[in-house]
Order: structure tokens, then C-alpha cells, then sequence
């Protein structure tokens, strides 16, 4: 088993419900074994012009091959109403892989660690939950250090879903 950590976003249609049904998907995923999912955070988004974010971290252990895993968590965006028309638009569900394990992985489909994540306080307060601050990135950078460059300025810590 893999331990893998996805981050989940929504910024329309009840951003809450959305992501409280992504866990369920989430804890029904084949050949995985739910871990356990961050605080809830809201932030406003970091495009202007969008409703403010809800955000969360939820780990995992999957024997899923990565692009498999991108595949389920494709799938569980699309039955939750997410449409593609616009890249970086607002959405009802977005499922990003932050780390698996600690492959590095840079495909077309698939880049892990998730290349944004290292500047974004939104995933890195809820994943410094579920992960200690003295893990490292391949490249030794901590988690820790990631977030004393990455202030918690603008996030806003919910209770976790009911
Ligand atoms: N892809 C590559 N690597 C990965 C990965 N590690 N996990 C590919 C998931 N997907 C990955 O993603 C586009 C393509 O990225 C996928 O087809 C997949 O093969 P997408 O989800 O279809 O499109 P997107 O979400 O519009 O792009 P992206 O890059 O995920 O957007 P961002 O950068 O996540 O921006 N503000 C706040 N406060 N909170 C947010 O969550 N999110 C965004 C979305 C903007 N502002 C935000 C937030
Ligand atoms: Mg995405």
C-alpha cells in the first residue's frame, strides 16, 4: 500500500456538501483504505473574480498505480457535476494528488508532488495535519519549511465535516 495524500477544493454548489461527498467517494475507493481527511479551510481564490474556496487534505493507502488513481479521482469529479469548459474556472470539485508515497512522477497526466503546492497555504496547513512537519519533499525541502514561507494569512480553519 501507498500512502497518498489528495487535495480537495470547491468553490460552487455548496462547497461543504461537495467536499463531504467527495469523502465518501473517497472512502469507497477499490484496492485503498481511507486514512483520514484534514480540517475544512476557506480562503478566497487565488484567481480574482471566483466565490471563495473550501478547502481540505485526505490521506489515503492505495495499491492504485498512480494513473489509475488520477483516473478514480477524475471519475468521482465528473459524477459530482464538474465541467471542464474552463481551465482554472470555478468548480463544484477539484481532486489534486499531492504526494504518493515519495515517487516523483512528471507526466503529461500526472505531476506528483503537485507542482503548486509548495506556495499554497491552502493545501499546506491541512496536509501539515495529516503529515509531520519534518517530512520532506525529494528535494529535502520540509514541510515545515514550506510552510514558514507560506504564511496562514487569509485561510480561515472549519471544524471537520460531520
Ligand atoms: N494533472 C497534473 N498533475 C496532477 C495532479 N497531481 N493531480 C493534470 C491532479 N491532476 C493533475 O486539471 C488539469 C489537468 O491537470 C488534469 O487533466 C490532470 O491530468 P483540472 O483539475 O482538470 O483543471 P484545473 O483544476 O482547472 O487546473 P488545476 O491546475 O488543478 O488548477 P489549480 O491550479 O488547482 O487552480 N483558490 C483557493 N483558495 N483554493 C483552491 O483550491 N484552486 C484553483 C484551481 C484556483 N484557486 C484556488 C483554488
Ligand atoms: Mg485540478
Amino acid at each position: 500500500m501507498i500512502r497518498t495524500y489528495i487535495g480537495l477544493g470547491s468553490n460552487l454548489a455548496d462547497p461543504a456538501a461537495q467536499l463531504a461527498n467527495a469523502v465518501k467517494a473517497l472512502q469507497q475507493l477499490p484496492s485503498s483504505q481511507w486514512v483520514g481527511l484534514s480540517s475544512l479551510y476557506t480562503s478566497d481564490s487565488i484567481l480574482p473574480g471566483q466565490p471563495r474556496y473550501t478547502n481540505a487534505v485526505a490521506a489515503l493507502d492505495t495499491h492504485l498505480a498512480p494513473l489509475a488513481l488520477l483516473d478514480a479521482l477524475q471519475a468521482i469529479e465528473n459524477a459530482q457535476g464538474r465541467l471542464r469548459a474552463e481551465r482554472w474556472g470555478p468548480r463544484t470539485l477539484d481532486l489534486d494528488v499531492l504526494l504518493y508515497g515519495d515517487k516523483v512522477i512528471d507526466e503529461p497526466r500526472l505531476r506528483v508532488p503537485h507542482p503548486e503546492m509548495q506556495a499554497r497555504a491552502f493545501v499546506l496547513y491541512p496536509l501539515a495535519e495529516l503529515v509531520p512537519e519534518a517530512y520532506a519533499l525529494s528535494d529535502g525541502r520540509t514541510l515545515r519549511e514550506l510552510l514558514q514561507a507560506c504564511p496562514f494569512i487569509g485561510l480561515e480553519r472549519l471544524g471537520p465535516p460531520q
